[in-house]
């Protein structure tokens, strides 16, 4: 992958996005300013951004993988799944209230979670490889929150902004991978009570053992791995939905139980 961001860009760039996501306003997409920066330099700020938040006592829990199905892929207009880190300081329990005041415009998306047993390195991982490292998979919630205008980006902006990364639920009952088919899970996704989404796992690059394998590999391309205890989320299952203060989100899971949320000022 070539860069053409020197440091001072970089740090330029991460100090922007880390305002506009600790202080939850909205930004113009990065390109706009450069619009020559590639992938690579997208993940050379969002690794300054992990690197900051790290040394400021985040703890690093896990990662996601984000656009890997096609609803989420028409629904932002980006067509390459990307990754983003997960801290401690995104966990949410189930049974608190999510706050919007510190999110600029929040979306929630159903996603299958793993839990590894093993570590996992690429840059050749393969799905069976996921399968045989996880400890567990259980049902999630993510709540995405693009720093962007109008959540509108490209795809270097994107990755920059920790791929919208925001806050993270797990619930419902853990399971082990080799006791169900992961990719013939159906959910359900209410909002209020009404049913506002539902989809198949499979609508995640096939099955979601294959987008963990991905993120592996991509983690390869900067030279990390991922670590045994690591919680990763594979991807919306169906394209986002906008929540608001006193929204009551549920996700019901076809063998894995439900996950529940609720928003607040
Ligand atoms: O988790 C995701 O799929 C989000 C990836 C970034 C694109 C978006 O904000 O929808
Ligand atoms: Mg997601």
């Amino acid at each position: 992958m070539s860069t053409t961001l020197n440091r001072e860009d970089v740090v330029r760039l991460c100090e922007r996005v880390e305002g506009a996501q600790t202080r939850a306003y909205s930004i113009p997409k990065l390109t706009d300013e450069y619009p020559e920066m590639s992938i690579a330099d997208a993940y050379l700020v969002q690794n300054e951004l992990r690197r900051r938040f790290l040394q400021q006592g985040h703890r690093l829990t896990g990662w996601k993988a984000g656009l890997t199905s096609k609803a989420k892929m028409e629904q932002m207009g980006v067509a390459v799944p990307t990754v983003g880190f997960l801290t401690d300081k995104m966990a949410r329990s189930e049974n608190t209230v999510i706050s919007v005041a510190d999110l600029v415009h929040p979306r929630v998306e159903c996603e299958v979670a793993f839990v590894t047993r093993y570590p996992l390195a690429g840059p050749n991982c393969t799905a069976e490889q996921v399968l045989e490292a996880t400890d567990y998979v259980l049902p999630a919630i993510e709540v995405i929150d693009s720093r962007f205008h109008g959540f509108k980006f490209d795809l270097a902006s994107v990755i920059a902004d920790n791929s919208s990364s925001a806050r993270y639920v797990g619930g419902g009952r853990p399971r082990n991978v080799h006791d169900i088919e992961l990719r013939s899970i159906g959910v359900v996704l209410e909002k209020n009570g009404e049913i506002v989404q539902m989809g198949a796992a499979a609508e995640v690059l096939g099955d979601p053992a294959e987008a963990v394998a991905l993120l592996v590999n991509i983690l390869s391309e900067f030279n990390e791995t991922l670590p045994a205890g690591s919680f990763v989320m594979s991807g919306g299952i169906t394209a986002a939905v906008a929540v608001a203060p006193g929204d009551n989100i549920i996700a019901r899971y076809q063998h894995l139980g439900s996950v529940s949320i609720r928003f607040g000022e």
